[in-house]
């Protein structure tokens, strides 16, 4: 009785330390709405158009552009109505002269001038052929497509290549097919069993898209704690090693990432059988600290993260795959100190000091 108090109290005098915003701003972020309320994508036909800008810019390394447009597109999104005119557009934050401009533009003629300008040449398409190589990202494709290459042949015969990139070309069809969670669902249980014969009562969720619901995953997002704290700790390399033995993983891409006390595994897997694909997994092991906070991260949406980051911010907190922080101070963008660890035992828990309504996975499809 006298400890939970103690935690109480604690807990009370932690809380008092969160900064408070008002309830306007704060239903202003994503994290705050459950991704369903999104509209039923009435607006599709004028987000398609923006989202191939979003993703052009992107692949030419104009983050500030790609950004922009990412904004907007995610305000038309949670719009609830059809949009039917300039001015409509006009109304909703986040949507510009310029932008509504645009969405004029697709209301009239159904089609957009600029993604033809901007995402249809020769330079656009080459871009995105280059991004799909793992380890390339907007740079590297700039100056490959900058030294004359324009296939993938070309890369191959002509570019010095990384080792990522080396496995990045060479399994391009397949870490660029989508993976339907059936898949997803057996590589879990894979990895579950190889993992279950080295120590006992771990606990293994797949997160990411495949945790958010959705029918077909870009990769595969494992991650892995013990209850009892430090089981853990015997199981990332021998389970590496158990799995590169059987055959199952194919290619590594990044053997050991230490992220503080956890540790990050990214490579290629291959389920046993004929005509099997290789797929992108990562396996994340943690301590069971931070399994919550862990778990939210990796489950994201990336976007919804974002959001949930950004609100943490504003509140004088910091959040991450570690922990919910509080208390802490910062100029501009520098933390001038660390604050204190909030104890979140549950993903629930997080949602609550953040002063938010609890989302299940589904809703965080942002
Ligand atoms: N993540 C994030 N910020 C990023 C990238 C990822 O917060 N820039 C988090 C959220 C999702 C999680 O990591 C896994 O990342 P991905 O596998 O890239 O995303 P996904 O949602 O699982 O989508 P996909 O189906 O493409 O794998
Ligand atoms: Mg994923």
């Amino acid at each position: 009785m006298e400890k939970s108090e103690t935690v109480a109290n604690e807990d009370d005098t932690l809380q008092a330390l969160v900064k408070p915003i008002p309830k306007s701003l704060q239903d202003k972020f994503a994290c705050a709405r459950p991704s369903s309320s999104r509209a039923k994508d009435v607006n599709a036909h004028i987000t398609v158009e923006l989202d191939k800008l979003a993703t052009t810019y992107k692949s030419k390394n104009d983050t500030w552009r790609a950004h922009g447009y990412q904004k907007a597109i995610s305000a038309i999104r949670n719009y609830p109505k059809e949009i039917t005119s300039r001015e409509e557009a006009l109304k909703i934050p986040g949507v510009g002269e310029r932008l509504a401009d645009k969405v004029a533009e697709i209301l009239e003629s159904g089609r957009l001038q600029k993604v033809a300008e901007v995402c249809e040449g020769e330079e656009a398409e080459t871009l995105k052929l280059f991004m799909g190589v793992w380890g390339a990202g907007p740079s590297t494709a700039q100056a490959w497509y900058t030294q004359g290459l324009r296939t993938l042949e070309d890369v191959c015969t002509r570019a010095t290549l990384t080792r990522h990139q080396q496995v990045g070309i060479r399994l391009y069809e397949d870490l660029n097919t989508r993976i339907p969670r059936e898949e997803v669902a057996e590589i879990e249980a894979y990895v579950r069993k190889a993992a279950g014969e080295l120590v006992h009562g771990l606990v293994v969720e797949v997160c990411g898209s495949y945790r958010r619901g959705k029918p077909t995953c870009g990769d595969v997002d494992i991650l892995i704690t013990h209850p009892d704290g430090c089981s853990h700790e015997k199981l990332f390399r021998p389970l590496l090693t158990h799995l590169k033995q059987s055959g199952f993983l194919t290619d590594d891409l990044v053997y050991q990432e230490q992220n503080g006390n956890q540790q990050k595994y990214l490579g290629v897997c291959r389920l046993p059988g004929k005509e099997r694909k290789h797929r992108r997994l990562d396996i994340i092991v943690v301590p069971y600290a931070e399994f919550a906070p862990a778990i939210m991260y990796f489950t994201g949406s990336a976007h919804f993260n974002r959001s949930m980051r950004l609100l943490a911010t504003k509140k004088g907190m910091s959040l991450s795959e570690h922990g919910l922080r509080v208390g802490i101070v910062r100029q501009g963008r520098e933390k001038l100190n660390e604050g204190q660890l909030l104890d979140t035992p549950s993903e629930e828990s997080i949602f609550t000091h953040l002063g938010l309504q609890y989302r299940p996975p589904q809703e965080r499809d942002h």
